[in-house]
């Protein structure tokens, strides 16, 4: 305790991302579990969260994040996940895929293909780092689409082709999820829909799946991250399946930094 704390350095505030994300009431209830009564989450945003990062991270000064797996971030920077013996942040997520009620009716071959959805952290990665790199996301998700007919083909397989239906995704923007939904895009629009992507928060995407403002969304965190909203909407969404397991949310930090679990920030 005392002088040189780990709560003094980063004068006691964990930065945070947008206010309606899964891992900030995580965080809330991880400051609530371990008791960190001097602590501040600070709301932003992803790409603000980021921007700090990096300009920490270059003068190898202290910071607390609110993190995610999978995210670019942990390719270009060393960094860790806060221990967390509590359980505060569940333990291993999955991204699900979610519809609306009556998709299933109304558009059967999106159902189908969005049911069918699942890939891999690195595949993600991929489009991920190239986004980073300053490639435009619809670029590097159609770059991806084009060297992956393969992994598509699995997705698509048996669906016929439609002439023009429009269907709307629904997304926030985080890192994870630019990256999926311009690569349903893309596969919707080789099979013959119409596509609008909607970019909102997360409580206003969970509400347009539930309202049917939107068809469907590839951004819900389960079964911790989004419990709220899951059970808040329950009955009113269908869950399309899971299209990666393995994905994890937490408090990360510098490798650099001398913690290693969220019970050092009691000090
Ligand atoms: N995330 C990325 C989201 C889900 C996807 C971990 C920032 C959240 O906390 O709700």
């Amino acid at each position: 305790a005392g002088a040189g704390s780990v709560g003094e350095s980063v004068k006691y505030k964990i930065t945070g991302i947008d206010p309606g994300a899964g891992i900030m009431e995580a965080t809330e209830r991880a400051i609530t579990d371990y008791e960190l009564d001097k602590w501040d989450l600070v709301s932003g945003s992803g790409a603000a969260m980021t921007a700090a990062l990096k300009k920490a991270y270059d003068a190898e000064k202290p910071i607390i994040i609110t993190g995610w797996t999978p995210h670019w971030k942990f390719a270009k920077y060393d960094l860790k996940y806060l221990e967390d013996p509590k359980g505060s942040y569940g333990g291993e997520e999955e991204i699900h895929t979610i519809g609306r009620t009556g998709l299933q009716e109304d558009l059967p071959e999106a159902h189908q293909i969005l049911s069918n959805f699942s890939w891999s952290e690195e595949e993600m990665g991929e489009i991920m780092i190239a986004i980073q790199e300053g490639e435009k996301p619809e670029v590097a998700a159609q770059n991806w689409v084009d060297a992956n007919a393969d992994k598509i083909a699995l997705w698509t397989d048996g669906v016929e082709k439609v002439d023009g239906d429009e269907i709307k995704l629904a997304y926030v923007a985080w890192d994870s999820e630019i990256a999926s939904t311009n690569v349903m895009k893309i596969v919707l629009e080789d099979m013959g829909y119409k596509v609008t992507t909607v970019q909102v928060e997360a409580g206003p995407m969970w509400t347009a799946v539930a309202d049917g403002s939107a068809d469907a969304s590839l951004a819900a965190w389960l079964p911790l991250t989004h419990a709220t909203y899951s059970e808040k909407f329950d009955g009113k969404f269908e869950d399309l399946g899971v299209s990666m397991t393995g994905v994890k949310i937490g408090l990360v930090v510098p490798a650099y930094m001398d913690i290693t679990s969220i019970e050092d920030l009691q000090e």
